[in-house]
């Protein structure tokens, strides 16, 4: 039998739509065909019309919701979107992205803010601990070479004077921010892709909600340029923002779900150090 002489009768029509609601792979039903002696492109074309034509009967299904987000830190757009106006200063929109939501800011912090911010921090660095999802402690984090510190909210003037600038700039309470955190990479250190959410599933994670609720944001502002290195990178899209003093990348995710593309990470210092500050915003009032 050629090509030309194979005729798709109904019955194979209803063979081939019995094979895709048993839940069989195309390639399956393919080869199944072949091996009768169908033509591969025969066979192909009446499976694709078949099913095309039996979607068509079935009519448009509906689309399962997607349960909706949280409410989230969002900068403000205005007549002119490349200047933010946060607390009388005059802040750059440099980058934006929809999904993952992405803002990169030019100018935040003055470079006496910055010197300040690490002035402060400097004599309180540790070797960096992060929040331990299964016990909701602290530990010591093979992902995070760095040294870093907290500062408790408004414990300075400086410290309420940018945390005042970060809450007009992404439009959310102050009073839902953690204290700042400061972050230093010597050469050689990285900071691994992660998300900043809690893990759901993790067993610490219902304690650590219970101050101010799930994160839906953060800042992370670059106090220094390193000489090398350190870009703080999105993974998923291939996005790669560089450490430039003063300025700042901001990201926020509506659900503690990987859809919202905000997995990330601080690329190694190749040479230099790298300081940041980072301000994670929270749901609720963060106590
Ligand atoms: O320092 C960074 O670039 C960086 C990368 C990933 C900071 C954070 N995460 C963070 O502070 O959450
Ligand atoms: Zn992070």
């Amino acid at each position: 039998m050629t090509a030309a002489t194979q005729i798709v009768t109904e019955d194979l029509r209803l063979w081939i739509v019995a094979q895709a609601e048993a839940g069989c792979r195309p390639d399956d039903v393919l080869a199944a065909m072949k091996t009768s002696g169908w033509d591969e492109d025969v066979a192909l074309e009446a499976m694709e019309e078949t099913l095309r034509q039996r979607l068509d009967e079935l009519g448009p299904r509906p689309v399962k919701p997607l349960l909706p987000g949280s409410p989230v830190p969002e900068p403000p757009r205005g007549s002119s979107p490349e200047v933010v106006l946060a607390d009388g200063h005059r802040v750059r929109v440099l980058t934006t992205l929809r999904l993952p939501r992405v803002v990169v800011f030019g100018g935040l912090l003055t470079d006496a803010e910055c010197a300040g911010l690490m002035a402060l921090a400097a004599p309180r660095l540790l070797r960096s601990e992060t929040v331990d999802n299964s016990t909701g402690g602290s530990e010591v984090n093979a992902a995070r070479t760095s040294d870093g510190m907290f500062f408790e909210r408004g414990e300075a003037p400086l410290i309420q004077a940018i945390e005042q600038r970060i809450a007009e700039l992404v439009r959310w309470p102050l009073e839902n921010g953690e204290g700042l955190q400061v972050l230093r990479y010597r050469p050689g250190a990285e900071y691994k892709p992660h998300h900043d959410y809690f893990d759901p599933a993790h067993a610490g994670t219902a304690n650590i909600l219970q101050r101010g609720g799930q994160r839906v944001g953060t800042l992370v502002m670059y106090l220094n340029t390193p000489e090398g290195g350190g870009a703080t990178t999105f993974p998923d899209v291939g996005l790669e923002v560089a450490p430039v003093r003063g300025n700042a990348v901001f990201f926020s995710y509506d659900r503690a779900h990987a859809s919202t593309k905000t997995l990330h990470g601080g690329a190694p210092v190749t040479a230099g150090e790298k300081w940041v500050a980072t301000k994670w915003l929270r749901e609720g009032v963060f106590t």
